[in-house]
């Protein structure tokens, strides 16, 4: 979608070195023509920078945060303690642990500060950026219209790739089963 909007989603993520996993939740959102803002702001290495910006992100009227970092991941924690906006968390393997680190310090938060904390890694900002979506699509039936229609193309992505597999003799089809695109078969 190429449409100008309103940026409703913040993304925010500890280093630059995240950016080649936490771009998928820029590209999922594009997909659904939600409009976004992406910024880099370390919570241990730049706490008023990323201060300012959580403020700023208030202001310009962002809906939904998603923070994404590695090893011990404080990012989502802290943007959560700083807003009321909801924060999604995004856990990504940068260290020697392997985003083990990053899953328990963004999941394992104190009651009444939530994180949404989503999978390891590119699933997880993929899953961020749908979630986002499906935050705003509350209040948005375009949104919620173009949310079906991704739920549904997965489901043709899979039906197809099982097909072309059984073209390729690599599977054999369960005996009475039939995709509901091919009732004949
Ligand atoms: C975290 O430390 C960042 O989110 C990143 O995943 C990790 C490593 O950062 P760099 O040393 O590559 O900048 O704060």
């Amino acid at each position: 979608m190429n449409e100008t909007k309103q940026p409703r989603v913040g993304i925010v993520m500890g280093s630059d070195s995240d950016l080649a996993v936490m771009e998928q939740a820029g590209v999922v959102l594009d997909e659904l023509g939600v409009g976004h803002v992406v910024t880099i702001a370390s919570a241990h290495r730049a706490p008023d920078l990323l201060r300012a910006w959580i403020r700023k992100a208030e202001t310009q009227g962002l809906r939904v945060i998603i923070a994404g970092a590695g090893g011990a991941a404080h990012l989502a924690g802290v943007v959560a303690s700083e807003t009321l906006l909801p924060v999604i968390g995004v856990p990504l393997d940068s260290s020697a642990l392997h985003g083990l680190d990053a899953l328990l310090a963004t999941v394992q938060m104190p009651a009444g500060v939530p994180v949404a904390t989503m999978a390891i890694g590119k699933a997880g900002a993929k899953n961020a950026g749908v979630l986002a979506a499906r935050i705003l699509a509350l209040h948005d039936d375009r949104l919620a219209k173009r949310l079906i229609e991704y739920r549904t193309k997965m489901a043709q992505d899979v039906e197809k790739k099982a097909k072309d597999l059984e073209k390729r003799g690599g599977a054999k089809r369960t005996p009475g089963f039939r995709p509901a695109s091919d009732p004949a078969s």
